[in-house]
Formats: structure tokens, sequence, C-alpha cells
């Protein structure tokens, strides 16, 4: 038995339902909305008491942590290895995917649920968020909730943030432009963490990330959105965020 716990394929969800669609491994997919606070709910609270996704469930195991979970589910399963043989490349990789996930990615993600997730949610009922706020398990999560909601993230945070994103917009540009993928000749981890981030990069910083000042960047996303998992993976959305996507056709 093989079930993912998910939202949306971006950021952290999309990077398990990336590595399973890449191995060719069949799962069940229990899409759960993120903006209608499911992963809070008792159900999901019995399966991670975290109350955070991406979670996989493999027969009597839970699995947390998306980029632990690409990695399990590469090392578990049969199909197309999606690491690198060359110790040089699997070092590469695997420093990247900790670039990604301590710095680039909450910069991006603290952007994004200032922009996105806060104003998605911010007109219900204020009793009942402040309800969904109090019901949140992890302290981290209540403070990000808080911050989106009532749009309190600091204008420094928030600066600090954007710094951060133009910083890894040049260190991705710069590593791509000395070799075709991320750790180098083989599409591997660190490509699918990235293209779940940096799919959203020329959107919603087209400033620093577009055709002409990053081409390295656009040639890779184009590339793997081209991929029939990708493409598979997306169909899986169910909001237009998934839609947004489509740009990388042209
Ligand atoms: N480091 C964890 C982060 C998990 C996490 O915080 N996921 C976010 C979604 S991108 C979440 O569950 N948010 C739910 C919430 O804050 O209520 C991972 O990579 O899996």
């Amino acid at each position: 038995m093989l079930t993912l716990y998910h939202w949306e394929p971006n950021a952290n969800s999309g990077k398990p339902m990336l590595a399973l669609m890449e191995k060719g491994v069949t799962f069940e997919s229990h899409y759960l909305d993120l903006l209608n606070f499911d992963q809070h709910k008792p159900d999901y609270l019995k399966i991670n008491p975290n109350g955070t996704i991406p979670a996989l469930v493999h027969d009597e195991l839970m699995l947390t942590e998306s980029t632990a979970i690409m990695e399990y589910v590469d090392e578990a399963f049969p199909g197309p290895p999606l690491k690198p043989k060359d110790p040089v490349e699997r070092w590469r990789m695997r420093w990247w995917m900790r670039f990604f996930d301590q710095y680039f990615a909450p910069s991006v993600s603290m952007i994004g649920w200032s922009v996105f997730v806060g104003p998605s949610v911010r007109s219900r009922d204020p009793d009942e968020l402040k309800a969904a706020i109090e019901r949140i398990p992890l302290k981290e999560r209540r403070i990000a909730w808080s911050k989106a909601i009532y749009n309190t993230f600091s204008p420094e945070e928030l600066e600090e943030s954007r710094r951060r994103s133009a910083v890894g917009v040049e260190c991705l540009e710069k590593a791509l432009g000395e070799r075709p993928w991320i750790a180098g000749e083989t599409y591997s981890l660190a490509d699918i963490n990235g293209f779940n981030l940096g799919y959203a990069l020329p959107l919603a910083r087209p400033d620093i990330c577009n055709d002409e000042k990053t081409p390295h960047i656009m040639r890779w996303l184009r590339a793997i959105y081209k991929r029939p998992a990708t493409q598979a993976t997306w169909k899986m959305g169910r909001t237009q965020m998934a839609a947004r996507v489509t740009y990388l056709a042209q």
C-alpha cells in the first residue's frame, strides 16, 4: 500500500509527486486542500500529527520531509535512478538540495504566503480563521499562518526574502550555464527539487528571472516541463495554480 498525502504539485508536495511519477511507481493520491485547512483535520492528524504536507504512507511506515521522501522513493522502488552514480555529481545534487531547502525555499515561500496564501483566505469569517489558527499543531506553522492571514510579515523580512531569492536565481543561472542539469549530465532529485520552486520565479519575479536575464534557467524549466512525468504530475493540480505553469510550453 502506497498513499501520498499532498496538496498542489508545487513547493513541497510536488517533490514526492514528481519523484514517484519519474520512477513509474503506482500510488494512491490523497489530495488535501491547504487553503481549506484539511491538513489540520482529525483524520489527517491521525496520519501525521504535525499537520504538515506532504506525507507518504508505505505499508506501516509514515514518512515526512519532502526531500527525504524523494530519496526514499528513489531507493525503495524500481525505475530510472534519480541520483547520479558519479560521487561528485551526487555531492552536487545534495549541495543544491540543501541550498534549496535551507536558503532558497524559505524565502520564496515567505513571499508566496504573503502574496498568495494570505490573500486567498483573509476575507473569510474572522472567528473561523482564529479557530483555524488555534487548531494548528506546530507553533511555527501557527506563526506563519497568522502572519499570512493578518498581513504582518515585516517589510524587513520580506525584503530579506526578496534579496535571498535574487541570490538564489543568480547562483542557479550560473550553475545551469555550466552543465545541462543541476548535478551534471543526468536529471536528478536536485532538478525535481529546484523545479518545484523555480517554475514560479518567472511569474513572481519577472524582473530578475526571464529569457533575457536568465536564459539557462528558462531552458532548464522548459526541459523539465516537457517531461512526461511532469505533465502527468501537473494534471493532478486542482486549482488555477496548475495552469500557471503552462507558460513553459511556449
Ligand atoms: N520541511 C517540510 C515542510 C512541510 C511543510 O511545512 N509543508 C507546508 C506546505 S508547503 C505545510 O504543510 N503547510 C501546512 C500548514 O502550514 O498548515 C517538507 O519539506 O516536507
